[in-house]
């Protein structure tokens, strides 16, 4: 369930993004140009990005729940404009207008465009489903977790995130990816491996040409997250299943896993489960095949989560598809997009996780300032330091 609660409002066009993030403790240090507005430049990076990612140059305001550089305890609204707005007023006016609006009536195969308007009436015009449904959303969700991220890392947590495949091409991972982290910066694509990232380039290249896309996939691991966060005792309080369910919610996001997650369905146990080991009396384990989570709850080794994200479902080769004010057979509507958007997605999941993460750590150990969390963990970190068994 977690403490931390947000809602985000605005549309991909339309004036801005609007966001509140409430039950953040008080005395956290957060400036948004030092602690948001580096990472919602990362979200739009990412070779295979659309025209829209040079127009904008996002940046959050904090309207609220912040004074003098310095949490209150209070909500924290949140704004980024969207740049982009001043082409858009027009086709997006909030007042009536006796202005005519074009329409688009021909659903994208993959988008939101047709079970939308099946939902909300909207087939005179999808435009009134896939504004909300764009992707653009994430930069607000990246903007609330990037100050849970803020949060984490005054605790003593560290997170990292990056592209593991895109196109069916895999990049291969460092023994030790905390520090490897500057290649990370240096990757047009997000990925550890430089061979890969010539070979995903060229295929991102390939399905531009095509009038294509192509999906992939990312990993998110989080380091010296507490033990005992989550809970076994009930279904809706278990932290794989929260992180599930918010990585999930992510646009374009089809498969969620944890630690080994699929692969772990063809071991046997014994190449699976993690060895207990304990030495000068302090409990380490001998892998992380679980992902940092048993039972639902950390057990104190990094937390690991990966993302698979299918293509992006405009295509500008379209599929087919039909008119929904004609009814006859066409080529589905054609809008500015991206061509690959999985290095965006590296960036997102890592946001939401460690919005759930925090959400989780103030839920387990209460606290109204960042002091008292802090003290509150030591403590639980203190617990695993064991005595070895004395007769
Ligand atoms: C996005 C902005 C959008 C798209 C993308 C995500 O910009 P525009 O629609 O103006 O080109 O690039 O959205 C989608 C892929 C989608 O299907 O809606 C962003 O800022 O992340």
């Amino acid at each position: 369930m977690g403490r931390l609660r947000y809602l985000t409002a605005g549309e991909s066009h339309g004036e801005m993004l609007v966001g509140i993030l409430e039950g953040m403790p008080a005395a956290l240090s957060l400036v948004a140009a030092r602690d948001i507005d580096p990472i919602l430049r990362e979200r739009q990076q990412g070779y295979g990005r659309g025209r829209r990612q040079q127009i904008e140059q996002d940046a959050a305001r904090i309207v609220s729940g912040v004074r003098n550089g310095v949490t209150t305890g209070a909500p924290i609204g949140l704004l980024i404009q969207n740049k982009d707005w001043e082409h858009w007023k027009e086709r997006m006016p909030i007042e009536p207008t006796e202005v005519s609006i074009p329409a688009v009536t021909i659903p994208r195969p993959g988008h939101a465009d047709l079970a939308g308007a099946m939902k909300y009436g909207h087939s005179n015009d999808l435009r009134n489903v896939f504004e909300r449904a764009s992707a653009r959303e994430t930069a607000m969700r990246v903007a609330i977790g990037a100050i849970a991220s803020t949060l984490l890392r005054a605790l003593g947590m560290e997170s990292i995130s990056y592209v593991t495949a895109i196109g069916g091409i895999g990049s291969k991972s460092p023994e030790d990816i905390f520090a490897a982290r500057e290649r990370l910066a240096e990757s047009r694509v997000r990925v550890f491996d430089a061979n890969a990232e010539e070979k995903i380039i060229a295929a991102i290249d390939r399905a531009k040409k095509d009038g294509d896309s192509v999906g992939g996939s990312v990993e998110c691991v989080v380091r010296n997250v507490p033990p005992g966060i989550g809970s076994h005792v009930h279904w809706d309080r278990k932290l794989d299943g929260l992180l599930a369910e918010a990585v999930m919610s992510i646009q374009a996001v089809k498969a969620v896993e944890i630690g080994l997650g699929m692969d772990a369905a063809a071991r046997r146990g014994s190449e699976t489960h993690d060895s207990i080991l304990i030495e000068d009396g302090r409990i380490h384990r001998g892998a992380n095949n679980a992902g940092g989570i048993e039972g639902g709850m950390s057990n104190g080794e990094p937390i690991v989560v990966r993302a698979a994200m299918k293509p992006i479902s405009t295509l500008m080769r379209p599929l087919p598809s039909v008119d929904l004010a004609t009814g006859e057979a066409r080529d589905a509507h054609i809008e500015r997009s991206d061509v690959c958007a999985v290095p965006a997605l590296a960036v997102i999941v890592e946001q939401v996780v460690a919005m759930t993460i925090a959400s989780e750590i103030l839920e387990a150990f209460g606290g109204d300032t960042v002091e008292e969390l802090t003290n509150r963990i030591a403590i639980r970190r203190q617990a695993l330091h064991l005595n070895p068994v004395k007769p």
